[in-house]
């Protein structure tokens, strides 16, 4: 099989600044982790990356659960993120028509485009959704993940949905860096795979989410990230815990590089 190339010289291949950014951030602090900081108030998800800042590649947000959502707040996550270097990715999942998707990215309460690095779409709607996102999202040098796999039981995306999201990554390759996946699904190396459903102790959570460990998700599936909620924020130790993650993921992704 062929040579597992690093972090490093997979950015310096990359075109896209938020790819390249994120690759060398990954290098840098030796972090493949991105903690989800699924956390209803402003404080709470200020708090979290502020305990996890030196252990992550990359804070991923719900904007939509939060209760006080504000302008002050993107200004102190902005603020923590160049203090720790991470990447900002709002797990929006756009799943409209482009008109639609397009004032969901710019407008409405949250104006997304102004602070997340990065956001994600279902290729559901088509190629419409991306030529959306990109009208809004190019200028401002931003990029999207197109959501391949998903984690969750009995989930639709897979095969031939699967197989046509990527076709889709590859026509967008100016906007859209990589995938939310359980797999490696290209060879391409400018392209990044994360992977959600990942925890160190459980299998599940009752909701249908299914779990892999730290080591499954990067040697078994190949993933480049891996992106855990409930496993760091809610352990009463979140950094502690966050360092266990990080530790975990890029010894597995040492593993790859040596084999
Ligand atoms: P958890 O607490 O580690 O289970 O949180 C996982 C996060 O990843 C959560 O924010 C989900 O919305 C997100 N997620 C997921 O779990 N599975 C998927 O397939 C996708 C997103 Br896409």
């Amino acid at each position: 099989s062929r040579k597992v190339l690093s972090y490093r010289e997979r950015g310096d291949l990359c075109q896209h600044p938020v790819a390249r950014q994120l690759f060398s951030i990954m290098e840098k602090k030796k972090s493949n982790l991105a903690v989800s900081a699924d956390l209803c108030t402003a404080e709470q998800v200020l708090q979290l990356a502020d305990q996890v800042g030196p252990h992550i590649c990359m804070l991923k947000t719900h904007a939509d659960i939060m209760t006080d959502f504000s302008t002050e707040f993107v200004q102190s996550l902005t603020e923590l993120a160049d203090r720790h270097q991470f990447i900002i990715f709002e797990d929006r999942k756009f799943a409209d028509i482009g008109s639609t998707v397009q004032h969901q990215y710019r407008d409405g309460l949250y104006h997304i485009a102004d602070w997340a690095h990065l956001t994600n779409a279902h290729a559901l709607p088509g190629s419409g959704v991306l030529e959306g996102l990109k009208q809004v999202g190019l200028d401002k040098k931003r990029a999207c993940l197109l959501i391949a796999e998903m984690s969750s039981k009995g989930n639709l995306a897979t095969g031939d949905y699967t197989k046509a999201t990527v076709k889709m990554a590859e026509e967008h390759k100016d906007f859209v860096v990589g995938f939310i996946s359980q797999s490696q699904l290209t060879e391409d190396p400018t392209f990044i795979h994360m992977t959600p459903g990942v925890q160190l102790s459980g299998s599940g959570d009752g909701l249908g989410q299914q779990y892999v460990s730290p080591w499954d998700a990067v040697v078994t599936r190949r993933a480049d990230v891996i992106i855990v909620g409930r496993g760091v924020y809610k352990d009463p130790d979140p950094a502690s815990a966050a360092q266990r993650y990080q530790t975990a993921a890029f010894e597995a992704y040492q593993h790859r590089l040596a084999n």
